[in-house]
């Protein structure tokens, strides 16, 4: 029950109200909300407090709106683990079957930037590798990967669909990729993107960057696009020493 005499504002309490229900399993994925004059009636509260509660909750992705529908409860977010795993390996460990559509797959000189963060002199080819990955079927990312081609000569020739990358570069290679380095940083999705991912455009996305290396040597740099409404960062904290 709403308390008016509390400080906590009227649509905090909803809020906790709300994700109580959710937490507590009495509303499920996909369920529809009561709507905002039920839940007004139901708590005495005006329809902006309402509504007001529901906004925040959306553009959280905790619920999502469907026009001339109602609002529903939208699935919890994948956290994205901060460790060198691939992406098959990551989805797997969560019981989603990992996919990956290819799509552009060529050699490039690596130029400016590129070259400088793969440590190899400009002109130096790599292969670039882009890639929409799914899980059961549906897309999460869009992943640019960008291997020098002295790291995995012939690596083109192989095929990547139903296949790992890291798995091709282990057995292929023997390429073991030992550390890594990432940014992340949040964005807007652009028109390309949106489509693959299928998301309206200028939709709020994780950009990533990440560096792999084997034995001392920049094997990849991965550009990413991971969609926002799907992931969450978690990390695990320990004191500052
Ligand atoms: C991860 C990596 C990516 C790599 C891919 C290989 C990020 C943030 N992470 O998604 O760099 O190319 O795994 O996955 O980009 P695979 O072995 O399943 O093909």
């Amino acid at each position: 029950m709403i308390d008016p005499t509390s400080p906590v504002p009227k649509y905090s309490q909803l809020r906790e109200i709300l994700l109580d229900w959710i937490e507590e399993s009495r509303l499920g994925v996909d369920d529809a909300v009561p709507s905002e004059r039920e839940l007004g009636v139901k708590y005495g509260l005006s329809r902006m407090t309402v509504r007001q509660t529901i906004d925040h909750l959306v553009a959280e992705g905790k619920l999502y709106r469907v026009p001339g529908k109602g609002t529903f409860v939208a699935r919890p977010k994948i956290e994205m683990s901060l460790r060198l795993a691939s992406f098959t390996e990551d989805m797997r460990s969560r019981g989603y079957v990992p996919g990956a559509r290819d799509l552009a797959r060529r050699i490039v000189p690596a130029r400016g930037h590129l070259a400088r963060m793969l440590g190899i002199a400009p002109g130096t080819p790599v292969h670039h590798i882009e890639r929409l990955r799914t899980a059961d079927g549906e897309p999460m990312a869009v992943e640019r990967s960008n291997i020098p081609l002295s790291v995995a000569p012939g690596l083109n020739e192989h095929s990547l669909s139903g296949r790992s990358l890291y798995q091709l570069l282990e057995e292929e290679y023997g390429l073991l990729l030992d550390s890594g380095e990432q940014t992340i940083e949040a964005g807007i999705c652009d028109s390309t993107d949106a489509r693959l991912l299928g998301l309206p455009s200028a939709s709020a996305v994780l950009l990533l960057q990440r560096r792999s290396f084997a034995n001392g040597r920049c094997a990849e740099l991965a550009i990413s696009t991971y969609r926002a409404d799907r992931y969450q960062l978690h990390s695990t904290l320990d004191p500052q020493r």
